[in-house]
């Protein structure tokens, strides 16, 4: 393995190596000719400075060996550089017929995964080690970009078409994936979690739906809770965010809206407010909150409420408590 250098991270995928090795190959002759060129100007400089006030130089003939060789050496160098990319570009854009195919999706300010078998998970791709991926992407807003540094692959991500990316990890472990377009106000926090499995463990995660098809509803909502970006806006602790906390959320009587009428917090008011965003504004808030998320499971939905009840002190005596243990399909 490479652990990388100042100039790039860790080789992690089969393209890096030869990504790499015209990186550095661009990078040495630089350096050589640099070194060559800057060099001789000083050496020259000093060798012809002028000695007396009244020398006059000789007149400079052509050379024509120095002459070719300034053209035929140069081209020669493009040449290559030109051709090693151009094989590398062609490949990087050609995924192998046996690619695991993975849906992304790009969102102000999320990235979220789907796998075959409707396993889907914001802000972390999970893949198998060597075995290509082709991530087929597009975007429900702006123009974002996918870029994972490890494995030297970065493509644009444009709504309204689908563009595609593929790479074959060769490292097991937890690297990282970046937004590479300016997106709007949060495109520095738009990244992801790129987590590589063996093969074995990659299955059992994809057919565990993420490796939560058993958990307890409270327990998934949590997970929910980070895979389904609410984090970015709902903070647990009582702090403010985009969105209100859901700290003693639960069960709170007389809940200001923001046409000035109120409602107790109850299982369906937060089931409302999950799947129609719109339907009712907490007061003080903007009708910001995305409106995808009618796409939930139901026991996604059940499950995030359940998460949220717990993370308040309150009670209601009827009518309020979310179905406890309604454990639907592994999602
Ligand atoms: C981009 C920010 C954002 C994200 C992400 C987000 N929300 Fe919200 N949410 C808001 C805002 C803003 C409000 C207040 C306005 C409103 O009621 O629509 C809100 C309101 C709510 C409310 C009503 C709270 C109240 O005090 O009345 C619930 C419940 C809720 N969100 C659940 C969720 C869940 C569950 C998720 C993740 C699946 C989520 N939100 C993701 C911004 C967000
Ligand atoms: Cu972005």
């Amino acid at each position: 393995m490479n652990d990388g250098t100042i100039w790039l991270p860790e080789q992690a995928s089969t393209l890096a190596p030869e990504i790499d090795a015209l990186f550095y190959f661009v990078y040495w002759t630089s350096i050589v000719l640099f070194v060559g060129v800057v060099g001789a100007m000083l050496y020259f400089a000093y060798k012809y400075r002028r000695q007396h006030p009244g020398e006059r130089p000789a007149p400079v003939k052509e050379n024509k060996l120095l002459e070719i060789s300034w053209i035929v050496i140069p081209t020669i160098l493009v040449l290559i550089v030109f051709t090693w990319g151009f094989q590398s570009f062609v490949k990087m854009g050609t995924a192998p017929p046996n690619s695991y195919e993975i849906t992304v999706t790009g969102e102000q300010w999320n990235w979220s995964f789907t796998y075959p078998n409707g396993t889907s998970i914001t802000n972390e791709l999970h893949v198998p080690v060597g075995r290509p991926v082709r991530l087929k992407m597009s975007s429900s807003d702006v123009i974002h970009s996918f870029f994972v540094p490890v494995f030297r692959t970065k493509q644009d991500v444009l709504p309204d078409r689908y563009t595609y990316l593929w790479f074959e990890a060769t490292e097991t472990g937890t690297f990282k994936a970046f937004c590479t377009e300016y997106c709007g106000t949060q495109h520095s926090a738009m990244d992801a979690k790129v987590v590589v499995h063996e093969q074995g463990d990659f299955q059992q995660w994809v057919k565990t739906g993420g490796g939560v098809a058993d958990m307890p509803p409270a327990e998934y909502g949590k997970v929910l809770y980070e895979r389904q970006g609410c984090n970015a806006c709902h903070s647990l602790d009582g702090s403010d965010g985009t969105g209100p906390t859901w700290q003693g959320l639960y069960g709170t009587k007389n809940h200001p809206l923001s046409g000035g009428e109120t409602v107790t917090v109850d299982a369906n008011y937060l089931r409302e407010s999950i799947l129609q965003p719109g339907a009712k504004i907490a007061a003080g808030y903007g009708n910001v909150m995305p409106s995808n998320y009618n796409s939930l499971s139901e026991r996604q939905v059940t499950s995030l409420i359940a998460f949220m009840k717990q993370q308040s002190d309150k009670t209601l005596d009827s009518g309020g408590a979310p179905l406890e243990g309604s454990a639907g399909a592994a999602q």
